[in-house]
């Protein structure tokens, strides 16, 4: 009996691929030996195997999971159940098949240590800033915005571990692997894959476009993702973002939801965590994984990172808990980009008002690079064609003060719904009263 079909007989339970198949080619390699012994136990048929990989399942988390606590370990004829809840044990005991599970199951099984997503409140903050850097990006002004609701959102950008462990059970193809390129740095490649480059975008000499650059291989043939599991996934287009975030039991952040969980609850910050780039005493902690040096050649990587960094890396950013929320990758958000905020308007501001779930669409769409998507026919078609824009925020590896000051949380900037890069990524958000527990019977 395979221990996928035994999790299917139990309430349903959607097992992961972890859990149906020998787990994740990147994950096994970089981590041969470890964490991965459970995974191998748990497929044998012995109850006393079962029983046992329960107890090894526990006592691992125990030590090394400062965030996750088990609740409860039962064994009964044939199987084992391990119930994991919120270290403070709000959601202890309860169980589903959402998308959460499927992330607990994951760090249970490969180890990797991978904060929660969060809760962020409801509550009010002012979003946008009355003191543009970029006025053409419509930074400004500010608004008065209004959580009605709280919402969970993923505490990290999401890794490559967890993006191949999506590919595996969806089959999903990116669409950087169906136009067979995307774009990375120059200097990240390596000289065999530049020798064969010609062209460059125009503007920016830097962006070139890689064949075979993809998740996979973010720099082309022969990079792979050894050492990277833990990095964001990179070179996924907004549908391919969003159709993970749908796998998962959650969906895209809104540019609000996404600036207010940034903020952390601060008021009037540049950054997450406050407004100097560095901190402490004297102010030499890094924050954040940003390019110091001269853009676009010289990255003296003050900060430690040249290309992306580990989505743990430098710490929570916020009083929220939240990682990575600036630097290191963009992040995808769902709102399209009409050369003006179309959210904190007065229609989305009743909307919230009424507790309803706002969010962009041609009916409340009152920029001029969106008038002409005045109806669901012309939107999808714009889409279908990539002629049209979505916001992504937070800046990335690549930006420098000088060129690319743009991981201020009120910054913002766009890519068409198709394209890809070596430094946009995303996260998910949740409905805050989905559970935050993992059943494993
Ligand atoms: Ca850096």
């Amino acid at each position: 009996m395979q221990y996928s079909h035994w999790l299917h007989r139990v309430r349903g339970f959607r097992p992961t691929p972890a859990l149906s198949r020998k787990g994740i080619d990147v994950l096994t390699r970089e981590r041969a030996g470890t964490p991965c012994r459970a995974t191998f136990a748990m497929r044998r048929r012995s109850f006393y195997t079962y029983a046992l990989t329960g107890l090894l399942s526990v006592l691992w988390a125990a030590l090394f999971r400062a965030n996750l606590s088990i609740a409860k370990l039962t064994t009964e004829a044939g199987s084992c159940s391990v119930v994991i809840s919120d270290s403070d044990g709000s959601t202890a005991g309860r169980a589903s098949c959402g998308a959460a599970d499927a992330s607990a199951a994951l760090d249970v099984e490969y180890g990797l240590t991978m904060p929660r997503p969060v809760v962020i409140p409801a509550g009010d903050a002012s979003l946008g800033t009355d003191e543009p850097h970029f006025p053409a990006d419509a930074e400004g002004p500010a608004f008065a915005f209004s959580m009605p609701t709280g919402i969970r959102i993923d505490a990290v950008e999401v890794p490559n571990f967890r993006f191949a462990e999506f590919v595996r059970e969806t089959e999903h193809i990116t669409e950087a692997e169906r136009y067979g390129w995307s774009f990375v740095h120059e200097d990240a490649l390596s000289p065999a894959v530049r020798a064969q480059i010609s062209q460059s975008v125009q503007g920016a000499a830097w962006w070139v476009p890689v064949p075979n650059a993809t998740w996979r291989s973010p720099e082309g043939v022969g990079s792979d993702l050894q050492g990277r599991a833990a990095h964001p996934v990179v070179h996924v287009s907004l549908r391919d973002a969003a159709r993970f975030c749908g796998w998962a039991g959650g969906r895209l952040p809104s540019e609000d939801e996404w600036e207010y969980a940034a903020r952390g609850g601060k008021r009037d910050r540049l950054y997450p965590w406050g407004n100097a780039l560095l901190t402490g005493s004297p102010p030499t902690r890094h924050r954040a994984n940003l390019w110091q040096g001269r853009f676009p050649h010289n990255n003296t990587a003050d900060d430690g990172v040249v290309w992306t960094a580990p989505v743990t890396a430098f710490g929570p950013q916020n009083a929220f808990g939240l990682y990575g929320m600036v630097g290191n990758v963009w992040e995808w958000t769902s709102s399209p980009w009409c050369g003006k905020r179309l959210e904190g308007s007065p229609v989305q501001r009743a909307a919230r008002r009424a507790g309803l779930d706002w969010r962009p669409s041609e009916r409340s769409v009152d920029g001029a690079d969106c008038n002409r998507l005045n109806t669901a026919a012309r939107k999808k078609q714009a889409e279908d064609v990539g002629e049209i824009d979505y916001v992504k925020k937070g800046g990335s590896f690549m930006c420098h003060e000088a060129t690319c000051y743009r991981y201020r949380v009120a910054a913002r900037h766009k890519n068409s719904i198709n394209s890809s890069a070596y430094n946009l990524g995303f996260r998910c958000v949740y409905d805050a009263h989905a559970t935050n527990t993992i059943t494993v019977s």
